[in-house]
This record gives C-alpha cells, sequence and structure tokens, in this order.
C-alpha cells in the first residue's frame, strides 16, 4: 500500500476523533492503539473484500485449516510491516509525539494455544497470505487463552488470562453468519415416500457466533480470514418464564452451560484427559466450521459431487477429526448424497496432521460419553468403521487381531487418530523422523494399508515474524548485504554463505548480538531486578515444561557447574547467563516441582558470591510469542535437548538458528534436518539416537540405578535434590527424584548426562573462538531459509491441497 506520512497523519487523527473524540497527543495509549488498530483494519478492507469475492466468483480451490489452537501473539507490528507501512507510522507517531513502544505493549498476546501446534497454526496463516495461497484458519474464540503464569516463592501461580479486556480490535463479529451447533438428544431413521430420513429429536441447540480476523500478506493483495467461533444460547432458548418468575439464577444456568463452550483453552498439551467440555469444544467449532464451508460453496453453485475440488480441509491433529463425520452428515442428512458418494468427497477434502507420538496425548473418547453427546455423529463414525473394518479383514484373510488392532472403535473408547486417517486422503508427520516413526512404528499397520496416504512436511516458521519484525538490525545488515529479496525468496538467505567468513560481517553480527543482549539485559533488570551480564554465553531453553523435553539435563549440567566451582572457584568457564522459560499445565506436578527447582537453584547461585560471576540462572515469568520476539534474538546457544523420538518436530529451533544461535542438540524432530542443513560443524550433538532409546524401551535394558550408582558427579546432584542441600523441605523435590530412580528415569536424563556435559563443554570451547563462532553463527542463519513456513505452505499446496496460487487483483 501506498500512503505518505502526511495523508497517514490526516487519517489517523480523524480515526481519533471520530472513535474517541480525542486529539493525537491527548488520547490515552489505549486510544492511541485502538484507533491505529481500526485505521490498519479500514486499509486492509477493501483488499479483504475483494480477496473473498475473486476467491468465490473464480470458485478456486480455497483451504481451511482447523485447530482448536491458534497461537497468534500480537498483530500490530506484522500487520504494519505486511502493509508496508511501518516506517511511515513510526515517522508519523514521531511528529505526533507518540511513543512507538509504549502503543506497542498495549497489544495483549492472542494466546489462543498451549505451544507449538498453535504457533505453526498462527505461522501457516501468514505465510499462506504472503505467498497467496487461499487458505484460512477455523477455530475457537476461547474468552481465556492460555493461563498467564506468575511465580511466587519459586511455583508457578496461574491467573486466568482475559485477553479480550480491552476488545479486540482486530476482529468483526459477523452476527448474520451465525449457525446453529446441536448436542444430545435421539436420533432415529424414518421413511418418507421412499426414502430413508435421519430424524434428531430434542437435541439442544448452541449458537455460533463467527469472529473474523484479516489475516493480511506481505505486500501483496491477498487477505485471508480467521475465523474464530463464540457459543452463545439461541435466543429462543432463553428461559424467560423462571426469569419473570424472578428466579434469575435458574434463566442463567443454560446460557453458563453453553457460553462455558468457548470460555477457556484447555492448558493440556501432552495428556488426554477425556474431558466432555473439551469433546463439546471439538464438535462445536468443527460443525460450525463445516457448515459455513457448506454455506459458501453452495453459493457458488457447483455440484457437491465437485465440493473436494474446490474446497481442503486440514485436520490439526486429532482435535478436529470429527470433521471427517460431520461432513459426511451434512452431504447425506442435509444434502441427500448416498453413503458412497459422500465418502469419495470427504475423503478427497480431508488431510490430516499428527504433532505427537506420545501415547498420552492421543486422543480417545469413551464410545458412552461420545454416543449420548453426538448421538447422530456416533452412528456415521460406527458405520465408518464398520466398513473400514470389512476390509481389513477381507484384505488380511479373517485376521481378526489385525481388525482389532486396527479399529477406529475398540475396548469402548473411539480412536481418533484412526478415525482422521481412515476418513482423509493423506496423513503427515510435521518431520522427517517423526514420519518415518509414524510409517514404521507407531501407525505401521496403516502405512502397510494405505501406504499412499502417508507423507511428511517438515515444519517451518514465518521468517518475517521471527527474523524482520523481531530482530530489526539483524534484518537490515541482511538486506544492505544480500538485498531485500529474502523476505519473499526466504531461500535467498543462503546466499549470506558467501560473508560467514567475512571478518567485518562476522563483527557486524556480532555487534547485533551484543546490543540485543544489552537491550535484553536491562528488560531484565527493570522487570525482575536481576542483573545479567551481556558479555557471557546467553543459553536459551525456552519451550513448554515437559519431562521429554529435558529441562531437568539442564538443570543438572548447571549443578554439575556449581558443585565444580564450589571445590574450585577459579574454575575456568565462559561465564554464562542459563535463561529458561516455560508454563506447566496445571495438573503436571513433575513439571511444576521442575518449575521450583530452576527458581530454587536460581535463588541459590545468583546469590552465592562463589558462582554469580560465572554462572546466573534466569526463569522468564509467562513465556508466550511476545516474550519470545525478546529473547530468541539474544540467543547465543539454543537448547534443543529432547529425549531422541519425542520432539515431533519443534519449531522454536528454527527460530534460534535464525537469529544465529548455535544448537545444542539431539538428534530428535527437526534437529535431524538443521543437522543436515548446516552440517557438523555448525551444531553441538549429543545423547542417545532415536533408534537406541526405541532400544532400550523395547528390551528393557535400561538401568537408572546402574548410572546413579557409577557417576558420582549424579549421584551427588540427584542426593542433592533431597539432602537439604538446596535449603528447601527434603520433600520438595520427590517427584523430580522418584522420577529419576524408583521409576527408572523414563527420558534418559541420568544416560545422556556425560555426553551432554561434553557437549556443554564443547560449546564454552568454541566460544572462545569468536571467529569459528561467528562463522557457525552466520551459517545458520544463511541454512535457516529452507525452514520459512512459505516453504512448508508451498509443499502442503502442492502436495496435500492441490490449490494453485491466487493473486488479488485491485
Ligand atoms: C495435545 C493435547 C492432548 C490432550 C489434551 C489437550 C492437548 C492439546 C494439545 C496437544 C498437542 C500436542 C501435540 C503438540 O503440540 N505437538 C507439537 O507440535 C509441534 C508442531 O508440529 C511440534 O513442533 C512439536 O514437536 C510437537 O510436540
Amino acid at each position: 500500500m501506498v500512503i505518505d506520512k502526511e495523508e497517514f497523519k490526516v487519517d489517523y487523527i480523524e480515526k481519533l476523533q471520530n472513535m474517541f473524540a480525542e486529539d493525537a497527543v491527548d488520547a490515552s495509549r489505549l486510544h492511541q492503539y485502538v484507533a491505529l488498530g481500526a485505521l490498519i483494519k479500514d486499509y486492509c478492507s477493501k483488499s479483504w473484500i475483494e480477496t473473498n469475492k475473486q476467491y468465490g466468483k473464480s470458485k478456486t480451490k480455497q483451504v481451511y485449516y482447523f485447530s482448536m489452537e491458534f497461537l497468534v501473539g500480537r498483530l500490530l507490528n506484522s500487520n504494519l510491516v505486511n502493509l508496508g507501512i511501518k516506517d511511515v507510522c513510526e515517522e508519523a507517531f514521531a511528529d505526533l509525539g507518540i511513543s512507538w513502544i509504549d502503543i506497542e505493549d498495549i497489544e495483549l498476546d492472542a494466546g489462543l494455544g498451549n505451544g507449538g501446534l498453535g504457533r505453526l497454526a498462527a505461522c501457516f496463516l501468514d505465510s499462506m497470505a504472503s505467498t497467496k495461497v487461499p487458505g484460512h484458519g477455523c477455530g475457537i474464540r476461547y474468552k481465556y487463552g492460555l493461563f498467564k503464569q506468575k511465580i511466587e516463592d519459586g511455583y508457578q501461580v496461574e491467573v486466568p488470562d482475559n485477553w479480550l479486556k480491552n476488545g479486540n480490535v482486530w476482529e468483526i463479529r459477523k452476527e448474520n453468519k451465525a449457525v446453529e451447533v446441536r448436542f444430545y438428544g435421539e436420533v432415529y431413521l424414518k421413511e418418507e415416500n421412499g426414502e430413508t430420513k435421519v430424524i434428531h429429536e430434542n437435541y439442544q441447540s448452541v449458537r455460533a457466533v463467527p469472529y473474523d480476523t484479516p489475516i493480511k500478506g506481505y505486500k501483496n493483495n491477498t487477505v485471508n480470514t480467521l475465523r474464530l467461533w463464540s457459543a452463545e444460547t439461541m435466543e429462543e432458548d432463553f428461559d424467560f418464564s423462571s426469569f419473570s418468575q424472578g428466579n434469575y439464577a435458574k434463566a442463567g444456568e443454560e446460557k453458563y452451560s453453553v457460553e462455558a463452550i468457548s470460555q477457556v483453552l484447555y492448558p493440556d498439551d501432552s495428556y488426554e484427559k477425556g474431558r466432555l467440555l473439551r469433546l463439546k469444544q471439538e464438535y462445536f467449532f468443527v460443525s460450525a466450521g463445516m457448515q459455513s464451508i457448506m454455506k459458501s460453496y453452495k453459493k457458488m453453485n457447483i455440484s457437491l459431487s465437485e465440493f473436494h475440488k474446490h474446497v481442503a480441509v486440514q485436520i490439526n491433529d486429532t482435535h478436529p477429526a470429527v470433521a471427517v463425520a460431520e461432513l459426511m452428515r451434512l452431504l447425506m442428512d442435509e444434502q441427500g448424497l448416498t453413503w458412497d458418494e459422500a465418502f469419495t468427497i470427504t475423503t478427497g477434502t480431508m488431510a490430516y496432521t499428527n504433532h505427537t507420538i506420545m501415547a498420552e496425548a492421543l486422543e480417545k473418547w469413551p464410545v458412552e460419553m461420545f454416543k449420548k453427546l453426538l448421538p447422530r455423529i456416533y452412528m456415521i463414525i460406527e458405520e465408518i468403521n464398520r466398513r473400514f473394518c470389512n476390509e481389513v479383514y477381507h484384505k488380511y484373510n479373517g485376521d481378526w487381531n489385525k481388525v482389532n488392532k486396527m479399529s477406529i472403535i475398540h475396548d469402548e473408547y473411539i480412536r481418533m487418530a484412526y478415525l482422521a486417517i481412515v476418513g482423509s486422503h493423506s496423513v503427515n508427520g510435521v518431520a522427517k523422523l517423526h514420519t518415518e516413526l509414524l510409517k514404521h512404528q507407531e501407525l505401521a499397520d496403516f502405512y502397510e494399508f494405505f501406504p499412499e496416504k502417508f507423507n511428511n512436511k517438515t515444519n517451518g516458521i514465518t521468517h518475517r515474524r521471527w527474523l524482520l519484525n523481531s530482530n530489526e538490525e539483524l534484518a537490515d545488515l541482511i538486506t544492505e548485504t544480500i538485498g531485500d529479496k529474502w523476505i519473499k525468496s526466504p531461500n535467498e538467505l543462503n546466499k549470506l554463505m558467501d560473508y560467514a567468513e567475512d571478518a567485518a560481517f562476522q563483527e557486524k553480527t556480532q555487534d547485533i548480538k551484543t546490543n540485543n543482549k544489552i537491550t535484553f539485559s536491562n528488560y531484565i533488570l527493570s522487570n525482575y531486578g536481576t542483573e545479567i551480564d551481556p558479555s557471557s554465553i546467553f543459553d536459551v531453553h525456552v519451550k513448554r515444561m515437559h519431562a521429554y523435553k529435558r529441562q531437568l539435563l539442564n538443570v543438572f549440567n548447571i549443578m554439575h557447574l556449581y558443585n565444580q566451582l564450589r571445590e574450585n572457584p577459579n574454575l575456568d568457564i565462559v561465564p554464562r547467563t542459563f535463561i529458561f522459560g516455560a508454563k506447566a499445565s496445571p495438573s503436571y506436578t513433575l513439571a511444576k516441582e521442575t518449575i521450583k527447582l530452576i527458581n530454587t537453584l536460581a535463588k541459590k547461585i545468583n546469590n552465592d558470591p562463589i558462582a554469580r560471576d560465572k554462572i546466573k540462572i534466569v526463569f522468564l515469568e509467562n513465556y508466550g510469542v511476545s516474550i519470545a520476539e525478546k529473547i530468541i534474538p539474544c540467543a547465543d546457544v539454543s537448547q534443543q535437548i529432547s529425549t531422541a523420538s519425542k520432539e515431533a518436530s519443534g519449531t522454536g529451533n528454527m527460530k534460534f538458528m535464525m537469529n544465529g544461535a548455535i544448537t545444542i542438540a539431539t538428534l530428535d524432530g527437526a534437529n535431524v534436518e538443521i543437522f543436515d542443513a548446516v552440517g557438523k560443524e555448525n551444531i553441538v550433538l549429543f545423547g542417545l539416537t532415536s533408534q537406541e532409546v526405541i532400544e532400550y524401551y523395547k528390551n528393557r535394558n535400561y538401568r537408572a540405578s546402574d548410572i546413579y550408582n557409577s557417576d558420582m558427579r549424579l549421584n551427588c546432584i540427584v542426593n542433592q535434590l533431597v539432602n537439604g542441600f538446596l535449603e528447601t523441605d527434603k520433600m520438595e523435590f520427590m517427584t523430580i527424584y522418584d522420577s529419576l530412580i524408583p521409576h527408572n528415569d523414563e527420558f534418559f536424563v541420568l544416560k545422556d548426562f556425560d555426553s551432554y556435559v561434553r557437549a556443554q563443554s564443547e560449546i564454552d570451547s568454541l566460544f572462545r573462538q569468536k571467529s569459528i563462532w561467528q562463522k557457525m553463527s552466520i551459517t545458520n542463519i544463511a541454512k535457516s531459509g529452507i525452514f520459512s513456513s512459505d516453504n512448508t505452505i508451498n509443499q502442503y499446496a502442492k502436495e496435500i491441497w492441490d490449490t494453485p496460487t491466487f493473486r488479488i487483483k485491485l
């Protein structure tokens, strides 16, 4: 968009006047921010309307990314950059005497996700719009996002995340697009004029109201839509008789129970608890989303038999897997298609992404609960399963064992991953290793049955948010050096390889890192009162807190360094600042204990004169998208140390490399591909391989206690957890202790300890060799382009969705 500073000022001042009857300087920061947001939305609106019109008129194929989570973060900066008016806006604000930083900080993060899966969905939205793929998001407008984390006395305390308290400038409520979603009731079949009709009676209706957010592509005319659904009572269901008789509580009961559906995001990302409300959430947004797709499809006047040639639905993990049955229902019950016609269309439309092989996270719903809540959907799943089991039975010559293993409904549970596989034409993992594990271990039976469905799509990140916008100085240097093509074609970053050994360029990248570290140190000092040294190594471990991600392994290395320093205060190590950030699921005791452990250790070490100049520990409260944008550009070291085979991909790993951090990694998830890209000189690897881990599980021949008894460093560290050394109650860290010794260290922390300590001392020695370190760092930036989600989306579009790019003309 082309607009000059003066025009922008006129528009902005007018906006402030119209919305708040205030002028620029007198308006509160909130009003200044809201008016700016509204103006940006105005600037997008023409392209937004045109995008929708031209998609509809051309009948081009559109993608709908169905996800329970969209971890969007803030939108102000990325919208301004994508519009191409960031500089104009900043200059105009300077003229008007408005501080840009203060305005930016008014926006509350849209934290509608737990971690990687939700953030991936948000990166994909940016990349679809920026690469002109007609693709939209469909999800839930949670009133409360992922809880806010407070640290009190070292413990995590959860506080509600009221992200909508100041309103949301980006969204538009679309009252006229509301649809009805039906729960409970009875279903029976009725013959009418020789046709079988499905009758659903005594159901509970919920009104689904969509809120649309424009997703603006980078310097193009595409504006896709993120549609999030909110649950409301149907007006006619409000109990007016109770209300008029003064029984307000009873009148409100129904309302509360319905609105609960979109009230809060579940804060679990690793353990499926089979909760009824979560199942309601899943069907709620899936049904609303599929109905609204069907409505716009019908408007295009194309035969239903062509549906899958115009619509693609990506199922983000199994959470939206009921979409398979919901589309069958719409096609058969509402559009009158036969089973076979409907099934061809459904499998042609649906594609499923798997994001984890952790057994405890795989969704399965108790048949009793499911059948009661979604009687018609259950009937359809039963029939899909009956037909599928029949095919398996015949293919394997009556092998009931095989049928049992593969049946969607098994042992009174519905296995949602199996429903998603049977109901889709594509099943993808999110990194090469992960896809191989799916094919040959977790889903081997299905791979054998449907080999053509399985494919890999390695995750990616939007390099615009994670480099261009969050590390402006580095982005400017890159543009100065290789031109600005990398912003639209991220593989161009590879051109930086010519500068990896260029002394002047090395110095410049190093200076930028130092500047970023200084800014961050000031932020830590003013927010946490902790002084950190910008010349120390910033060693960063930020992600959800989980045993398999092994924050504990990092902690054990720190305890080991501390123990060495207590014996020899002159130990020659490069000063290091260990930075952690992580939320634990509120019911996950081991994870919460690990947070307390980090904070306890931080207090001890940061106050110990023997150690504090050499090691510092910082725990960042409330880690989320906006804090990630601050810390990642400052990192020297990126910790990606999951137990091999457990991390499906990881995406933080990509963000760090893109900002020049050196990865210390196990060969897990996308780390393997990072290693392939940068080569062994530019990453520090350690630990068991996934095959070794899998062998240990299979042979049951790992004994953690043997290591505990033979490695005196570990013996000391593990004892320190429970012997009062940490100056807490001796029971404080008992769950951690138990996980290691009596429960035999499921995630091989003790086993990988020695190799990790050696890898960490290699980091120490590499960091001392400035030019080698800088060369490694630049190589990582140069090779990170392949991990842009623009590339990932391009592969989804070509290999799964079959969606050509579409240029919007204005
Ligand atoms: C799982 C569950 C299970 C139970 C209830 C609630 C809930 C909510 C979210 C999830 C998602 C778990 C899967 C997940 O987040 N996987 C992560 O996906 C990232 C994107 O593909 C990937 O980079 C991470 O390695 C993977 O752990």
